[in-house]
């Protein structure tokens, strides 16, 4: 090949520059990135991730990954002959079911999460919400059996992980500890939004598989404050699976995250065009 630089090559250069100002605002700053498991379509998405992920820690941003698999927890318990049904979006899980969704999140999809950010040339370690007690879980109620809802999270470990030189990136199961050791199977969104908000993250960035919140005529709303989130909420224009999502925005910031936006991942990068351009991607909701 000529060692001669073409149009693309100044393009390349020309973005890389725009990006600068950006690059040192979010140094040294924490982004919680929840991926979800109909975000993870195919290998090359998640493999186009993982390289956005190592991307930002060489940038000097400090990403931490949380994933859901809902889909993937579904398929492994049609297989089984297992059935499964969702109350108000959390999946209804008995013992057997908890078995089969740990070993689904903190088995296959964690490993696999870690396996491309490895191969992106990051240093990922992967862990659930059972380790080192980082989230403490109850149930919600008798009838969800082993769903679990956060009530305790302890961020040591992901301190000490990330403020490691060159640093660590932590890939995250929602599958959380009980007080007598059991397993509680935690709403991915839910378990991102409780770490961001312990670690006061700069951002929680929810990938999904739609483009952002939509208003009623389903456009995309592109600023959201907390105020008009629960508007969303109450006047119904926000449903099914958006609910938690919000819930989870309006919770987190409560927390202490200075914004979260929802955004499309079934798009390649992006979470480059939210942090590294002006014109971000999504709906940012402060
Ligand atoms: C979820 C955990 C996985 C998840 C489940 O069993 O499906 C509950 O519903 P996504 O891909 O982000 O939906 N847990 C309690 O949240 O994955």
């Amino acid at each position: 090949m000529k060692r001669r630089a073409n149009e693309n090559s100044w393009n390349t250069a020309q973005v890389l520059s725009e990006a600068l100002p950006f690059i040192q605002r979010h140094a040294e700053r924490t982004i919680v990135v929840k991926f979800g498991g109909n975000a993870m379509g195919d290998e090359e998405l998640t493999q186009q991730f993982a390289n956005d992920i190592v991307l930002l820690r060489q940038c000097g941003l400090r990403p931490v990954v949380v994933h859901g698999g809902g889909p993937q927890i579904g398929s492994m318990l049609k297989r089984l002959d297992i059935k499964s049904e969702f109350v108000d979006g959390l999946r209804v899980t008995d013992m057997e079911t908890v078995g089969v969704a740990e070993m689904v999140l903190s088995g296959a999809i964690n490993k696999s999460i870690v396996a491309a950010i490895n191969q992106a040339g990051g240093r990922a370690v992967g862990f659930s919400g059972r380790d080192a007690g980082l989230i403490t879980a109850e149930a919600v109620n008798a009838d969800l059996g082993f769903t679990g809802h956060p009530i305790a999270v302890d961020p040591l470990v992901i301190h000490t992980l990330a403020n490691a030189r060159p640093g660590f990136i932590p890939v995250i199961s929602p599958i959380s500890g009980g007080k007598n050791g059991e397993s509680f199977n935690v709403n991915a969104d839910t378990a991102a939004g409780v770490i961001a908000g312990a670690l006061n993250a700069a951002r929680l960035m929810l990938l999904t598989d739609i483009e952002g919140v939509m208003d009623a005529n389903k456009n995309l709303l592109t600023d959201l404050s907390i105020r008009d989130a629960r508007g969303l909420i109450e006047d119904g224009t926000a449903n099914g699976g958006m609910i938690p999502k919000l819930n989870t925005a309006i919770d987190a910031i409560e927390d202490g995250v200075e914004a979260v936006v929802i955004l499309d991942g079934r798009r390649a990068h992006g979470l480059l065009v939210e942090l590294f351009t002006d014109m971000g991607a999504g709906t940012l909701i402060r």
